[in-house]
């Protein structure tokens, strides 16, 4: 199994994740992890804190001469924000001498919306702070450093994952096709908004401006696709590991996201069988290395027929609820003296769609690795080529053109 924990506070001194159940001898690309945190950072409508946060990973065990051990892999994401924080976030009793930042009042106005009141609740907190540290989706930074990993996994074997943002607020992608998995890839990775239609990004981009400018926030939707993809990921025969809820458990982990639906899933409610099922038919000819015989015109399915990968991309979309932090803050109540008054501001972004599809590409990235070496073996990523490569052979002999003649031989 590929698990993986993450720790830290927003304005600690950092984030810590361990990614348990690698392979060995995967090459670890520091860079390329470093590339997915600055993806992650980037998005229009992020607030202050990301001219301060440079993201770098360090990769403190797991992993030597760029090659994973086969042990445990950790990570350390520093928080460069932590030196103006060094007195509210003091680890010892006091702060030391010289520590850096304004010692803040505690927060006791908590944030409709936020963990903050649950969360105070749950563990008996007077101030919200020890809550919203931990809650703060800064946490998915680590995340995207585990992610990144399993994508370089996934890359290996030929997956590629990529996303793209349809929605913010009401600003949205029209039409009604899939957009193709090449012109999702072929994004800029530094977009304002990754969105195909520059005019639809425009108008997003307007979108947050006006709510910016109300003391509001927005939300919106994005997709995660993954290309290369083999038939027979995940399984129908247990509900634990069917993949589809394997891949809405990660999505819905991430803050904000509130529904997720695999494919035209949410759509598909209102539609018939013969609209939504996607038929098979036979492979072209000299199709290519990676057909298997079969194939789907269509794909409304998102890749995933009863809970198992059926070999087309997997096509997973996401929907965000706006921030919760309001620069013209919604009603809440002071949990000190009881009295009725507006939420605590904290600092915030005004959207962060774009970063939570990067987060959204992480996490898709975890299962898909998780899910590939249930499959094809965990120890080592020259056990899982050999398992994959033979596998693959059978796949095409049984499937494949001519698949009748081989398997009555077989049988
Ligand atoms: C966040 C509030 C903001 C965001 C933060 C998430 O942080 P701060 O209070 O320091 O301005 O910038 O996001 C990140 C730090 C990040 O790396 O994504 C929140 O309350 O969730």
């Amino acid at each position: 199994m590929l698990r993986f924990l993450t720790a830290g506070e927003s304005h600690g001194p950092g984030l810590a994740v361990i990614v348990d159940g690698l392979p060995a001898g995967l090459a670890v690309d520091r860079g390329a992890i470093d590339a997915q945190l600055r993806r992650r950072q980037g998005g229009y409508g992020r607030g202050r804190r990301m001219a301060i946060e440079h993201d770098a990973v360090e990769i403190l065990a797991g992993v030597r001469h760029g090659l994973t051990l086969g042990s445990p892999v950790a990570l350390v994401v520093r928080n460069r924000d932590w030196a103006n924080w060094e007195h509210t976030m003091a680890q010892d009793r006091e702060a030391p001498e010289g520590a850096g930042g304004a010692r803040r009042a505690p927060v006791t106005r908590p944030r409709p919306g936020h963990a903050d009141l649950a969360g105070a609740a749950k563990h008996g907190h007077a101030d919200v702070r020890n809550v919203l540290e931990r809650a703060s989706a800064r946490e998915t930074a680590a995340r995207v450093a585990a992610g990144a990993i399993a994508r370089q996994l996934l890359e290996h074997v030929g997956i590629a994952i990529a996303s793209h943002v349809t929605a913010i607020g009401g600003a949205r992608l029209s039409g009604e096709d899939q957009v193709p998995f090449e012109a999702i890839a072929a994004l800029p990775p530094d977009a304002a908004i990754p969105c195909v239609d520059p005019r639809a990004a425009e108008a997003m981009v307007a979108a947050i401006d006006l709510a910016r400018e109300d003391g509001d926030t927005l939300g919106g939707v994005f997709e995660v696709v993954a290309h290369g993809v083999p038939p027979g990921l995940g399984s129908y025969a247990q509900w634990d590991r069917r993949l589809d809820g394997r891949l809405g458990k990660a999505l819905l982990s991430i803050p904000a996201v509130k529904a997720v639906s695999i494919g035209a899933g949410w759509e598909s409610a209102a539609l018939r069988g013969s609209e939504v099922h996607d038929e098979i038919v036979p492979d072209e000819p000299g199709a290519g290395a990676t057909s298997w015989g079969l194939r789907r015109p269509t794909n409304r399915a998102g890749g995933i027929e009863g809970g198992v990968s059926n070999g087309e991309e997997i096509r997973v979309t996401a929907r965000m609820k706006p921030l919760s932090t309001l620069s013209r803050p919604l009603a809440s109540v002071d949990l000190e003296t009881g009295a009725p008054g507006p939420a605590a501001i904290e600092r915030t972004d005004t959207c962060a769609v774009p970063a939570a599809a990067v987060v959204g590409e992480a996490v898709v990235a975890l299962v898909l690795a998780d899910a590939f070496m249930e499959k094809f073996g965990q120890d080592s990523m020259a056990e899982i080529d050999d398992n994959y490569g033979a596998w693959r052979r059978r796949l095409r002999q049984r499937f494949g053109r001519g698949a009748q003649a081989s398997t009555s031989e077989e049988r």
